[in-house]
């Protein structure tokens, strides 16, 4: 949910700090201050990252049960899509996508059938509850 309004309340909370303290604490404030900005641009113009996934981007595990993903915003379930593909680039049936109850930033996606041996590639196009939308892919390693 970060956007420009949290920027320009980070902007005035500094100029309120910088009016206040001493030369030198004043310098390493303005510093971290300006990281923290700088920080939640970042956030702002990338919306609905990806922070974790099971199984992760490039990790080696045995056939899952379902994807779980965790997002950096809240998603709309019914408009947000997941593709898995597997090996020799065949797609995998997967059941629908669900929230998980205790976090809309979660998003769960069964298999439908157990996953063979092989490399699979997840392709996920996310809405989030702010109206935007974000695309990506990972990969993972069925033993
Ligand atoms: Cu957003």
């Amino acid at each position: 949910m970060a956007n420009i309004t949290d920027v320009f309340s980070s902007l005035k909370v500094l100029a309120k700090i910088e009016s206040k303290e001493e030369p030198t604490m004043r310098h390493a404030i303005v510093v971290a201050a300006a990281i923290a900005v700088f920080a939640l641009a970042g956030q702002a113009a990338a919306h609905a990252r990806l922070i974790l996934g099971s199984p992760k981007a490039g990790e080696t595990v045995a056939a899952p049960k379902a994807l779980k993903l965790q997002y950096s915003e809240s998603i709309v379930a019914g408009e947000s899509v997941v593709s898995v593909s597997g090996p020799n680039d065949a797609s995998v049936v997967t059941g629908p996508l669900t929230l998980d109850p205790k976090s809309k930033r979660i998003v769960l996606v069964p298999f439908k059938s157990k996953a063979a041996p092989g490399a699979y590639t997840v392709k996920w196009h996310m809405k989030t509850e702010d109206g935007h939308e974000t695309d990506g892919t990972f990969g993972f390693i069925v033993k």
